[in-house]
């Protein structure tokens, strides 16, 4: 069954909404603490080891109250059952959107045309674990019969960034084996990767659902030749494996049957990490802990899918970004991490969220009249303190922020750990209170300024507040919480998409991007010059053709 259709905004609720942000929008938060000093606790959600506090957010009982009325009137309790039933949800390409199938248990069912796709899921999941064991065991050697050292994944965007995040963020849980990333097709970023590594001891995992795109087949042939300057072609079934859905293509590059790891079309490229795809990260931190990852997941799936709206982590997480992208007219959402960790986090949620939601055409087919996705970006703190913090504590824009902090640290230095979380702690403090003009008055006490000169400097020490903060704390950073956590963004996604009206699982403006370089590289190639450009475009690729050797 295709998902509904609703303009939000010709709901009752959005109009309430639209009424009700006109009484609340100069509101101070510090006023809604003192008014209501059961706040915090009202509006904080404990599940599992998660702790989120949405109190510091620029809403009240009733702003959340017609938040989830909006989401009962679009029918998102009905969404949700299609999108974990398999239903065709992402219409514009006439497939099911299952990643949650994927990290499901082995004893349930989820039916794609007819067939139920579990047992399917988990015959690829001994798959990688088998693989995962005889590479870190040091059963599946190289062609000259030593161990392997290093994994180069080579893929990219959704065949890349989710797998390097989760490899990076999880470093600490690492065995042995030194996982590199190729993506770009850019020939020094595979040059720079491979150049110190020895092809005897090293596996290529080529990463690629489509087996059709540009970037990773050109890295993967250029690799290729690179290796059989040192090792024979019958040496290839040892170093180079793949995921694909493509079959077929994966042979004709040369690579056994045996070393596909295959995936379906019902996963997309942003969502896949849970798939195949993660078989890097399977061989970085070992099968069990790829495993945790996806029970981690699934235990979000099932709080999301499960939970009322009014303690739903996702769906209230999702109501957010819409009321402050559809009401404040805010553009962009931060995510600060406060872990070094998590230090690919927002740019692997900048493909998830932008790639999914940055839609300007409804599910029925019109050009929307209202905002969609939101702009992503963030860097861990305490380093983006000292950076971009200042716009966001005094600049002229509105950026709602989401804090990830973790109670306890891997390494066990505490003294660190209490003082990267005081800043965390900090911040959201600073950013909701600001700073009053008698509290900057008060700290000019003292200080030898005369008075005229502390009047010339006050304005510019004031502090508004009012800076809209969510804190997520979680207990320990684990391949499990990791799982969550990403879960709890993927969903977030999924309920944007549905209240916002778009579809969220197509990424045509990814595939434009495929099509149209094809042509310029045959006039920059040979001395063709079919396609008529602009002016700018001609002159650009006359002078680089002139200019480069
Ligand atoms: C993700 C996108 C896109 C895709 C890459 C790689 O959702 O579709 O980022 O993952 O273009 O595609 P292949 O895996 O087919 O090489």
């Amino acid at each position: 069954m295709a998902l509904k259709s609703t303009n939000p905004t010709t709901t009752k609720s959005w109009k309430k909404l639209q009424v009700h942000f006109e009484t609340i929008k100069s509101t101070h938060l510090k006023e809604l603490f003192k008014s209501n000093p059961k706040r915090a606790e009202e509006l904080t959600i404990k599940w599992d080891d998660f702790y989120v506090d949405f109190s510091k957010n620029r809403i009240t009982k009733e702003t959340l109250e017609a938040l989830i009325e909006l989401a009962n009137e679009v029918d998102l309790k009905d969404a949700i059952s299609k999108y974990f039933d398999g239903d065709i949800i992402n219409a514009t390409e006439g497939r099911a959107v299952l990643h949650t199938a994927l990290r499901a248990q082995e004893n349930s069912e989820v039916f794609v045309d007819g067939e139920n796709v579990i047992p399917e899921v988990y015959e690829v999941r001994q798959k990688i674990k088998e693989f995962t064991e005889s590479v870190v065991n040091g059963n599946h050697n190289g062609y000259t019969g030593k161990t392997m050292t290093d994994i180069v994944n080579i893929g990219i965007g959704g065949s890349d960034l989710g797998p390097a995040m989760v490899v990076d963020s999880l470093q600490f849980y690492k065995n042995h084996l030194n996982t590199h990333f190729v993506s770009n097709v850019d020939g020094d970023h595979y040059i720079e990767v491979i150049k110190n590594l020895n092809p005897e001891t090293t596996l290529f995992v080529i990463v690629s659902k489509t087996f059709t795109t540009q970037e990773t087949l050109s890295n993967a042939n250029s690799i290729r030749d690179w290796f059989l300057k040192s090792l024979p072609e019958e040496a290839i079934s040892k170093h180079f494996v793949a995921v694909s859905t493509n079959i077929e293509s994966v042979k004709t590059f040369g690579i056994d049957e045996d070393n596909i790891f295959p995936m379906k079309d019902w996963v997309g490229g942003r969502f896949s990490l849970w798939s195949a795809v993660g078989l890097s990260i399977s061989l970085s931190i070992g099968y069990e802990n790829f495993e945790s990852l996806l029970l981690g997941a699934h235990k979000m799936d099932e709080h999301f899918k499960t939970a009322d709206f009014n303690t739903n982590i996702p769906v209230i997480s999702a109501l957010l970004t819409v009321w402050y992208n559809n009401f404040f007219n805010a553009e962009s959402e931060a995510i600060i991490p406060y872990t070094q960790y998590l230090n690919q986090f927002a740019t692997y949620l900048q493909q998830g969220i932008m790639e999914s939601n940055g839609k300007y055409v409804d599910r029925s087919g019109h050009v929307v009249g209202y905002q969609t996705g939101t702009i992503i970006w963030g860097e861990p703190g305490t380093n983006s303190q000292h950076a971009f913090f200042q716009l966001i504590h005094q600049g002229t824009k509105l950026i709602p922020a989401d804090f990830i902090g973790f109670i306890e640290p891997l390494h066990g230095n505490k003294d660190h750990h209490d003082k990267l979380m005081s800043n965390y702690f900090a911040q959201t403090e600073a950013l909701m209170n600001g700073k009053t003009e008698a509290e900057v008055l008060a700290e000019f006490e003292g200080v030898n300024l005369s008075d005229e000169e502390k009047q010339k400097l006050l304005p510019f020490k004031i502090f508004e507040g009012n800076k809209p903060t969510t804190s997520i704390l979680i207990q320990k950073l684990t391949p499990e919480s990791l799982g969550k956590l990403i879960a709890m963004y993927e969903h977030k996604i999924f309920v944007q998409g549905i209240i916002w009206n778009i579809y969220s699982y197509d990424q045509f403006g990814v595939e434009l991007g495929k099509q149209l370089a094809k042509t310029i590289l045959k006039e920059l190639s040979n001395n063709e010059n079919s396609a008529h450009h602009d002016g700018s475009t001609q002159n650009l690729i006359d002078f680089y053709k002139e200019n480069s050797k």
